[in-house]
């Protein structure tokens, strides 16, 4: 079988106030063209499906939308729950989803499907009269049965074991098993992994997971999820199908646990190039595909606004943030930059006006600069009476 790995969607994310669901829909399709081409099985998408807990329709709409382009060509489609999703929302339409092979994962236990097939050619009497379920479900290459920790997807003779734990809150962890809390965190999270793995054989193994995992297990964190140490994996999996990290990052060869990177370049600090893992359960191989929808972001310098414009023309395709150093701007100025098509951010340091007012100040008195102050800030001069206590304090704090 041919698994595709993504993570990490973000869908409804904004960049400031640029909405990117055009560039979402655009990548989704991208997403599905490699499936055709590669002749995917399963697509995997390990986490963070949604930007936020409380996505708009318009995101949950891209949602539905994308995983039916998907799971075009009968292709199964597995969508996790990441730290970002509110993982019941995320799987409020289940009962649907599961009519097309569509898992939507959001608690651990799958036991509730009793190890039924959810590509049952017998689709619920209600769903009669609806659309033709039964001749849907026959277009289905590969029928995905539910097991306790994940789904087992068969296809002919082959079948491949797919464990799935969406990210392990604490809260959640709680919910889905008995929990020892004398047991400390990472500890918990190994033995609900492990636990998870429980089903597997001797098929092709894949544990789909969304956390932080870091080679040096110190007190790092990462969009406020603590680095975990890759010792908590099961050494069982022969593929580990990770969300989380926004790059593409290879974290562990044993057992072989990787990072597929989100499709989109979701921030000025993170790297520009997007890809997808394609999984071979019969050559036991991982390859990148290189992912090119989307705009790229770009953090450019000016230190005039002629050079600011310029660079937004350079630009013109990307999302453009101009780090500013340069004589203050004037307010007609700052509104031709931001009506400028590229224009994304503008982030304005150290001026050099700021530094010639250090300079200045540095000739007058205390009492010069208190003046000043005061007449900033109350737009009045300050009474002789507040001006005597103020050079009375500032005696008192040279004194001490
Ligand atoms: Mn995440």
């Amino acid at each position: 079988m041919k698994i595709l790995h993504t993570a990490d969607l973000h869908l409804g994310k904004k960049l400031n106030k640029a909405a990117r669901l055009d560039e979402q829909c655009e990548v989704i399709k991208q997403l599905s063209e490699i499936a055709d081409v590669e002749d995917i099985d399963v697509v995997l998408i390990a986490g963070d499906i949604f930007d936020t807990s409380v996505p708009t329709s318009e995101a949950e709409r891209v949602f539905y939308r994308s995983i039916l382009t998907l799971a075009e060509r009968g292709r199964a489609v597995i969508a996790l729950a990441g730290n970002h999703d509110d993982e019941r929302r995320m799987c409020a339409a289940k009962p649907l989803a599961d009519l097309q092979g569509i898992v939507l994962a959001g608690e651990l236990d799958y036991s509730a499907l009793n190890g039924e097939t959810l590509s049952d050619p017998t689709p619920p009497p209600s769903l009669f009269g609806l659309f033709d379920a039964a001749d849907y479900i026959q277009k289905q290459r590969i029928k995905i049965f539910g097991r306790y920790g994940g789904v087992t997807a068969e296809k002919g003779d082959e079948r491949v074991n797919i464990a799935l734990v969406p990210y392990p809150a604490e809260s959640r962890l709680s919910r889905w098993a008995k929990q020892d809390y004398n047991i400390d965190y990472v500890e918990r999270v190994k033995q609900t992994l492990s636990s998870a793995c429980e089903f597997f054989d001797n098929n092709y193994n894949i544990l789909c997971t969304h956390l932080f995992l870091s080679k040096s297990a110190s007190s790092e964190s990462l969009g406020g999820l603590l680095a975990l140490p890759t010792d908590i994996l099961p050494e069982s999996a022969d593929y580990v199908a990770l969300g989380h990290v926004h790059k593409h990052l290879r974290i562990c060869k044993r057992p072989l646990a990787e990072y597929s990177g989100s499709p989109l370049q979701y921030a000025y600090d993170e790297s520009r190039t997007k890809s997808v893992n394609i999984i071979d359960t019969q050559k036991k191989t991982v390859e990148q595909k290189i992912l090119t929808a989307g705009k790229n972001l770009t953090e450019t310098d000016a230190d005039n606004f002629d050079e600011c414009m310029s660079k937004l023309e350079f630009y013109s395709g990307d999302y453009v943030r101009i780090k500013y150093s340069g004589e203050p701007l004037t307010r007609d100025e700052t509104a031709q930059i931001r009506s400028h098509p590229a224009y994304n951010d503008l982030v304005v340091t150290a001026t050099l006006r700021g530094d010639v007012k250090v300079e200045r100040r540095a000739h007058l008195s205390d009492g010069e600069i208190f003046d000043m102050y005061y007449k900033h800030r109350f737009n009045a001069e300050p009474s002789a009476e507040l001006k005597a206590v103020f050079t009375e304090l500032m005696q008192e704090a040279e004194q001490e």
